[in-house]
């Protein structure tokens, strides 16, 4: 059986297995299930373990993906992974808050704009998105808030990311700012947020997975799109088809997956996950440990400077009296980077890496640098980055929060010289 977590996907709310189940179940099987009638509730039957289960978000990625969670589906990817230039799907990361969606039809699938902000609540179908608006394409970073956060100490709760809860694809689709003007806002419009298709763990369809936002200003940028593709082919399922809000820069939990409505707030988009303490972090510095009440916290906007070291892999061992490539991506938020420079000697000096301007606003920057170890033994490669405000990426843990977020320190990696 490859994933009794999805089962939660095959049963009915009253735990009975869905009739689409069935229906597939009788498919793949060849032959009718008898007694299907007197299936025990959250029964599931034992023909899944033969035919291998239900559809695995793991089938499509690479072997070397981290599964952090898989209830839901928390997938981290290794930093040398991450080495293309464009995130190809299989080396994307994977956040979920509840259940992948089960049925998708593009051809039915629509976007409402409504909220209180907008003139008139107005649907689009996908084909009106096409066709009506003037498709854009962008490469956007998106990084989870918590990537990193295994890095603190203490320990918070959540996933323990490691350093690769980031992506850089190219996401395709129409400006939100265009749909907007479409629909027509009224002038007192603060705030947007999103709600996608995805079901509550608890599998309650009352229950909002995840609902959040972002104020007008961040909405209505050029790089602010809803994409039906990615990389030039239609969204995976598992990063949200057929229809995504992408938000470059900031934490990608408003980038919402499964997208089918969005909404005009006039005040702070008040979603699941945009109220207690997700995504916020506290308004002035805690020692570490210290949880303060939750009016003392700020939701997280642009995202901190930082950068990966994506080649060569940790680890690796090079021959003594050569020069050692290495390259990787940088990227800053709202911001572009300035420089990226390496060190070898644990931080003492550094030398400047070559640093390339990003392919659009929003997207991560390559840079590439070589190093001459003086002689054979143990060595560690830190790359920091510094952005276009002159802020760089803190060289040991930034300031500790209770949630664990935006850990930005300088990414390194161990390399034998023999
Ligand atoms: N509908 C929906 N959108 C969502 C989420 C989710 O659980 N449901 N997770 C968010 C979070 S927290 C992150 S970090 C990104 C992850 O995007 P990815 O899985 O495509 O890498 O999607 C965001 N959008
Ligand atoms: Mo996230």
């Amino acid at each position: 059986m490859s994933n009794v977590d999805s089962t939660n996907q095959l049963f009915d709310r009253r735990g009975f297995l869905r009739k689409s189940t069935l229906a597939t179940l009788t498919t793949l099987l060849g032959t009718e299930l008898v007694f299907a009638d007197r299936l025990p509730r959250h029964y599931l039957p034992l023909a899944f373990d033969l035919l291998g289960g239900p559809p695995d978000p793991m089938a499509d990625k690479h072997k070397d993906m981290i599964v952090l969670n898989d209830k839901p589906w928390n997938v981290d990817t290794p930093a040398h992974l991450l080495d293309d230039k464009v995130t190809p799907a299989d080396r994307m990361f994977i956040r979920n808050n509840g259940l992948i969606p089960e049925k998708i039809d593009p051809e039915t699938w629509t976007l409402t704009i409504n909220g209180e902000s907008v003139k008139g609540a107005k649907t689009y179908s996908l084909a009106d998105l096409k066709k009506k608006f003037r498709p854009q394409t962008y490469q956007l970073v998106l990084e989870c808030a918590g990537n990193g956060r295994a890095g603190y100490y203490p320990k918070t709760a959540g996933n323990q990311w490691n350093e690769g809860a980031v992506s850089c694809a190219e996401w395709t689709g129409v400006r939100l700012k265009d749909i907007l003007a479409d629909v027509g806002l009224k002038s007192d419009a603060v705030y947007i947020g999103y709600y996608g298709r995805d079901l509550h763990l608890s599998q309650d369809p009352k229950q909002a997975v995840i609902s959040r936002g972002v104020p007008m200003h961040k909405a209505l940028e050029d790089e602010t799109i809803v994409a039906w593709a990615m990389n030039g082919k239609d969204i995976p399922l598992t990063h949200g088809a057929p229809l995504r809000l992408v938000i470059g820069g900031w934490p990608a939990s408003v980038s919402g997956k499964w997208l089918h409505t969005i909404s005009v707030r006039n005040k702070v988009h008040d979603g699941a996950k945009m109220t207690g303490k997700s995504y916020k972090v506290p308004i002035n510095p805690v020692e570490p440990g210290v949880d303060p009440p939750e009016d003392k916290f700020k939701i997280i906007e642009s995202m901190p400077v930082k950068s990966l070291i994506t080649f060569p892999k940790t680890g690796t061992s090079i021959k003594t009296g050569q020069p050692i490539a290495l390259r990787g991506h940088a990227w800053a938020g709202d911001r572009a980077v300035r420089k990226m420079e390496i060190s070898l000697d644990f931080g003492a000096t550094w030398q400047p890496a070559k640093l390339d301007a990003p392919r659009n606003r929003l997207a991560w920057q390559h840079w590439s640098a070589e190093v001459k170890p003086p002689r054979p033994g143990y060595y560690e490669l830190w790359a920091r980055a510094t952005d276009d405000a002159g802020v760089a990426q803190p060289m040991v843990m930034p300031q500790w929060n209770p949630e664990g977020y935006c850990n930005n320190a300088c990414h390194r990696i161990a390399v034998k010289v023999v």
